[in-house]
């Protein structure tokens, strides 16, 4: 890693929010890459955090800190993220499943779809299933539900919100895609679940989000 991502994942890890989003500008002022910025140095500094709340070195403060700095590092390179907006390809509705709080995961899904071309309506954290429901139902012209979970207490959850889109699917015959994602979640969790798709980073729920998209319209 360069010297200035390196000083980028020091600033997350110390949550020193100002000084991230200078040393972000910075970093993209000097040539280097948004996702390098991104993965390298600020998920890089989120993991080193997950470690060292597990081992009882910090704690939720220090943890929310962390998370905060990251925050305003991904509003300087988002533009540099996405790119530039053409006509939406379709619109999906994305949201971190009841009783979780996490959403930088969430918000980086959400960008990378959206500049895979996507309208993406985003509910926000502990979104309970109803509210899935209740906006698929004001949003006749969504295709893609994305869920999002970061806590292993939190599965039953994105399981209990898939089991109502199915129910809801099931009653009007409408047709959707349903997508799944987050830390603890894998592959055979997402096809015990019914999901339709699973990825495990960003970028790849893009591209899974555009393959159920395809799929839907091929009438698969
Ligand atoms: Co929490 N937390 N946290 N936390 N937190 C984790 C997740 C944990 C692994 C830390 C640890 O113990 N090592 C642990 C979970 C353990 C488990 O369940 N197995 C944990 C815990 C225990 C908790 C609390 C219970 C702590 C407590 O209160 N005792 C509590 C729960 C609160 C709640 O949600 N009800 C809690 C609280 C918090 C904060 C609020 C302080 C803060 C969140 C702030 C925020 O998000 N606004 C926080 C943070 C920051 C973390 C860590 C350190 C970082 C999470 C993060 O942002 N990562 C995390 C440890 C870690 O992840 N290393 C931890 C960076 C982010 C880019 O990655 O979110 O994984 P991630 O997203 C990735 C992929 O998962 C994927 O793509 C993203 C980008 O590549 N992805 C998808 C995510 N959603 C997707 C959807 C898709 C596809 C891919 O399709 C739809």
């Amino acid at each position: 890693m360069s010297e200035k991502l390196l000083e980028i994942q020091a600033a997350v890890e110390n949550g020193k929010a100002k000084q991230v989003a200078q040393l972000c500008q910075e970093a993209l002022d000097a040539g280097e890459n948004a996702a390098d910025i991104l993965n390298k140095a600020m998920i890089g500094a989120m993991s080193v955090v997950g470690t060292k709340f597990k081992n009882n070195e910090i704690f939720v403060p220090e943890m929310l800190i962390a998370a905060r700095a990251m925050k305003k590092g991904v509003e300087v390179i988002a533009p540099a993220l996405k790119d530039a907006g053409a006509e939406p390809i379709g619109k999906l509705i994305i949201g971190t499943v009841a009783g979780d709080l996490h959403d930088i995961g969430k918000n980086l899904v959400a960008m990378m779809i959206e500049g895979a071309g996507f309208e993406v309506m985003d509910l926000g954290v502990d979104v309970p299933k109803e509210k899935f429901i209740e906006t698929l139902e004001a949003n006749p012209d969504v295709e893609v539900v994305a869920l999002s979970a970061l806590l292993t207490t939190t599965m039953p959850a994105m399981k209990e919100a898939m089991e109502a889109l199915q129910a809801y699917t099931a009653k009007t015959g409408r047709k959707l895609k349903v997508i799944v994602g987050g830390a603890p979640i894998t592959q055979a969790y997402a096809d015990e679940i019914g999901a339709d798709a699973y990825s495990e980073d960003a970028a790849g729920a893009a591209e899974v989000a555009k393959q159920v998209l395809a799929d839907l319209k091929a009438g698969k």
